[in-house]
């Protein structure tokens, strides 16, 4: 390659941590299952307004291009490779942190995961995705009780041929420019889906930006319920299917951002006075490590004064701590939007 690699104006990390001579001396190199550089790149060199612009094809990803890997999580997460990340899924017993129901709409915790013997989404075969697929549901099919669902292709959804009331909430659509770049909506929609709980505040999306999606939801603020409802799925789940984890980076993920608890634990809020005062939310938000969100979901905007607000770490800490922190944040914001 003789022209430069990124448009000289993006601020992403790959540019920062990816020069021309570093390329050069890892463009050669592959997986085992033939996933190179090129192929993680592309969707930031495809979309230059990225922030990351990475993507990993498959777990041994993250091990054949460190290089570049190690320093875009360093800087995104705060974490250096000699720090350990350690699990911790005790369950909490924290009070409501809206009782009357004034400010939080719902309350949402996901976990990325990814099986460690398929590629992930960016670079797995259609013929792979339907097999893996059938695992997947296989292992739901074993959770019990409020956990016990149903899963629905979004090829059959498409077609019409199955589409429960009000199904639209709980489904996935094809993956934005970032992801599309990446390869990650490879023969949408086919080997994807979605499986849902009766009562529905248990979700898991399959085949999306990473094998497995898997969260809880409710349209309380009990950030307590909400957790332990994820961590008893997570348990049955995690002796069923053999995730790719690494002990240094936790559970593996497609994009670097995910890395650690792959976990991101977030409120619908609706904040009507900080709205007018972004700086103020803004300064809460950083003190808390907290990230904000639009309505729809990253890189959409504030609909009606509703934020998502979420955890902003998710490797070199725990699971529980982030829980915490996250109570403690929004705790904060209410406070201060009750003050105003
Ligand atoms: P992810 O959380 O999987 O990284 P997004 O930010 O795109 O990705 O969010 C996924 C979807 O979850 C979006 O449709 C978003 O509106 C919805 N969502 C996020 N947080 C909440 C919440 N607290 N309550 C209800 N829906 C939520
Ligand atoms: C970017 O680099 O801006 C996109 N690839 C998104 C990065 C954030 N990660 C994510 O949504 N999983």
């Amino acid at each position: 390659m003789t022209t430069a690699l990124f448009s000289e104006t993006s601020p992403s990390l790959v540019k920062k941590y990816l020069p021309q001579n570093l390329f050069k001396s890892l463009e050669h190199n592959t997986t085992d299952s033939g996933f190179t550089l090129e192929k993680a790149i592309r969707s930031g060199i495809k979309n230059p307004d990225s922030s990351i612009g990475i993507y990993a094809g498959d777990a041994e990803s993250y091990q054949v291009f460190s290089p570049v890997f190690d320093p875009i999580i360093s800087e995104y997460h705060g974490f250096s490779k000699d720090q350990n990340h350690v699990s911790d899924f005790t369950t909490t017993n924290l009070p409501l942190i809206d009782p009357g129901g004034n400010y939080i709409l719902s309350t949402r915790i996901r976990v990325a995961r990814n099986l460690k013997s398929f590629c992930f989404p960016a670079h797995i075969s259609l013929s792979d995705r339907k097999d893996l697929e059938g695992i997947i549901i296989n292992a739901l099919n074993s959770l019990k009780d409020d956990l016990a669902g149903r899963y629905l292709s979004l090829a059959d959804i498409e077609k019409n041929e199955d589409r429960p009331a009000g199904i639209e909430t709980l489904l996935f659509e094809k993956g934005d420019r970032f992801q599309d770049a990446a390869g990650i909506n490879s023969d949408f929609p086919e080997g994807r889906g979605v499986f849902y709980s009766s009562d529905r505040q248990f979700i898991v999306w399959i085949n999306e930006e990473d094998h497995l999606r898997i969260m809880s939801l409710e349209t309380t603020s009990d950030l307590s319920s909400t957790y332990s409802r994820l961590c008893r799925a997570l348990q049955t789940l995690g002796e069923r299917l053999d995730f790719a984890h690494d002990k240094t980076y936790g559970y593996l993920t497609s994009c670097p951002t995910n890395l650690g608890t792959a976990m991101r634990a977030g409120v619908h809020i609706r904040l009507e006075k900080l709205d007018q005062k972004k700086e103020v939310l803004n300064r809460l938000a950083k003190d808390y490590h907290l990230q904000i969100r639009g309505t729809r979901g990253e890189k959409t905007k504030i609909e009606d004064s509703v934020f998502d607000i979420s955890n902003a770490k998710r490797l070199g800490i725990s699971e529980t701590a982030i829980i915490r922190n996250l109570h403690k944040g929004l705790s904060a914001i209410i406070k201060a939007e009750k003050n105003l």
